[in-house]
């Protein structure tokens, strides 16, 4: 199947982006170019492309599952809504790109994201939500927790934490262009990981207000794989 060979080729994509220097690497679609040419057979690899700049995949290489996904961010629009939504269209312009990879196994989860396109020299907090992306920003509901917060929503550093949580915070580059990784010692439970959300601020860790990143400027939409039962 192609499926391998399309994961490999999407992490060489997503090391080009998280390398982030000023130099795009040449199989990297749109992080510095501008055009999208070059990059359009990977989107298109995967088998299951749901059109110019979308793709989403799932795959499993060896005993590991793995998803991807690839969006451009879209205003809302209740007709024919796309899967990235941006809510903020200064910092996050209709047209940016964001990938997502999640690999799971073993025990283990390991996200990593890239994003082209954005705000430059910007802090955003992000996090895994547990609900699909929506018109409203609020739609991907509360962040993703390994165990739950019996209190929500949750702002104890005990629960709310990166260890408990997804937190991918990056800072964009001169360009844009950004991304970060995160590796935990579980999985998902199935289809309680829905989504990405960027947030206007790098995320607090606080008593009282950990967690918390500000509004919610952009979200996509990820069907994360779980192996883990649900409570
Ligand atoms: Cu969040």
């Amino acid at each position: 199947m192609g499926g391998a060979s399309a994961v490999t080729l999407a992490t060489a994509l997503l090391a080009g982006v998280l390398a982030g220097s000023g130099t795009s690497t040449a199989s990297e679609p749109s992080a510095g170019s501008g055009t999208r040419t070059t990059g359009a057979a990977d989107e298109r690899g995967t088998g299951s492309a749901a059109g110019a700049g979308s793709a989403a995949s799932g795959a499993r290489v060896g005993a590991d599952q793995v998803r991807m996904v690839y969006e451009r961010f879209a205003p809302p629009r209740a007709i024919n809504p796309p899967r990235a939504f941006t809510y903020d269209r200064r910092r996050v312009p209709a047209g940016a790109g964001i990938r997502v990879l999640q690999r799971a196994g073993d025990g283990k989860t390991t996200v990593r994201v890239a994003v082209h396109g954005l705000a430059p020299r910007y802090r955003f907090g992000v996090h895994v939500h547990t609900k699909p992306c929506g018109l409203r920003p609020n739609d991907s509901g509360p962040h993703y927790q390994n165990v739950k917060d019996p209190k929500q929503p949750s702002t104890n550093p005990r629960y709310a934490n990166p260890r408990n949580e997804v937190w991918l915070d990056f800072t964009t580059d001169a360009k844009g262009n950004g991304g970060a990784v995160s590796r935990h010692d579980w999985t998902f439970r199935r289809g309680e990981a829905r989504s990405v959300v960027l947030h206007e601020r790098g995320t607090h860790t606080g008593p009282g207000h950990a967690g918390q990143a500000g509004d919610r400027l952009a979200c996509v939409s990820v069907p994360f794989a779980g192996s883990k039962k649900g409570d």
